[in-house]
């Protein structure tokens, strides 16, 4: 510890009011380690205040407007400008906080992409969703693209990635499914659909009888295409261009089960090149060490 760590009357009083004026949790915690507080006791007193029933939740649910009653929660991708991972650092470039998205550069070197594509080149297949009815993986035209998984600790360089991206997230390594890579070709395109599982399909239930909801997702961009190929986010207007090496995170599932529809996203077509991603997503409980992902749309 390094700093304050101590909350007195006034200052739990100040992130109350604060939060009830609808600000943003990380703002807080910047100002009160600008205070001197420890960062780590100023994130933990800040979760404190909105998780003990303090009647903070209603102000911050979103607003009318957009309705979904999703209440924000600290977000458990780790604050700052840089990302301190066992061996690498990664660089926070965009974050926005309704819904909680985040630009992360450096995520992977160009090597370990390289090494990536070349792993995955000769084991791809037509990528499949689940369809909502039955839970079970198919074919359709929604997502053109082909793909491959690799489970948790397949081999030393799939085991240290996996590490890597647990620590960004900050999420467990074993509550997430096995990296999937896709390609797309020019005019591959994945039409805009919810990462989780949406509870009023009943196949979603066959998909998390191991492992839960899913909560939170990064995609990692393999190369950099030359035309199209965005992430798209249409409820809020957001377009991320990758970049080799970087990648878009995003998270929907908050600790009362409830689901943020403002996570909308896509694949834009590819419109010249062609265009590689890893993804990761994590789930809500032990996911299990042999699983492949289990490809989700709605
Ligand atoms: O390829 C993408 O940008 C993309 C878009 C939406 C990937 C995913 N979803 C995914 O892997 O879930
Ligand atoms: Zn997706």
């Amino acid at each position: 510890m390094n700093g304050i760590t101590n909350l007195s009357p006034e200052w739990r009083n100040w992130i109350r009011e604060n939060l009830a004026r609808g600000c943003a949790p990380q703002s807080l915690v910047d100002d009160m380690v600008r205070n001197r507080f420890d960062p780590v006791f100023a994130r933990a007193a800040v979760n404190g205040v909105m998780t003990n029933n303090e009647p903070v939740a209603a102000p911050f649910e979103v607003k009318p407007k957009v309705g979904t009653g999703y209440v924000y929660e600290m977000p458990r991708l780790p604050a700052g400008n840089i990302i301190r991972t066992s061996d690498r650092d990664v660089r926070v470039v965009t974050r926005v906080n309704r819904p909680m998205i985040a630009v992360l550069e450096g995520v992977l070197s160009d090597e370990e992409c390289d090494q990536l594509i070349r792993l995955s080149a000769d084991k791809m297949h037509r990528s499949t969703t689940v369809d909502p009815i039955s839970g079970k993986h198919e074919v359709i035209a929604d997502r053109s693209s082909e793909g491959t998984f690799f489970a948790l600790n397949a081999d030393p360089f799939i085991t240290r990635l996996d590490r890597r991206i647990g620590e960004v997230m900050h999420w467990p390594v074993d509550h997430g499914e096995g990296l999937q890579v896709l390609h797309y070709g020019t005019g591959g395109e994945y039409k805009p659909h919810f990462d989780y599982f949406p509870p009023e399909e009943p196949g979603s239930h066959v998909q998390m009888t191991i492992g839960g909801q899913r909560v939170s997702t990064l995609v990692m961009y393999l190369n950099d295409v030359e035309e199209g190929g965005t992430t798209i986010f249409p409820e809020i207007g957001l377009e991320v261009v990758p970049k080799k090496g970087s990648a878009v995170y995003f998270e929907y599932t908050n600790s009362q089960n409830q689901l943020d529809r403002l996570t909308l996203h896509g694949g834009s077509p590819v419109t010249r090149g062609e265009k590689w991603i890893v993804t990761k997503w994590m789930r809500q409980r032990r996911y299990g060490e042999a699983l492949s992902p289990a490809t989700a749309t709605s």
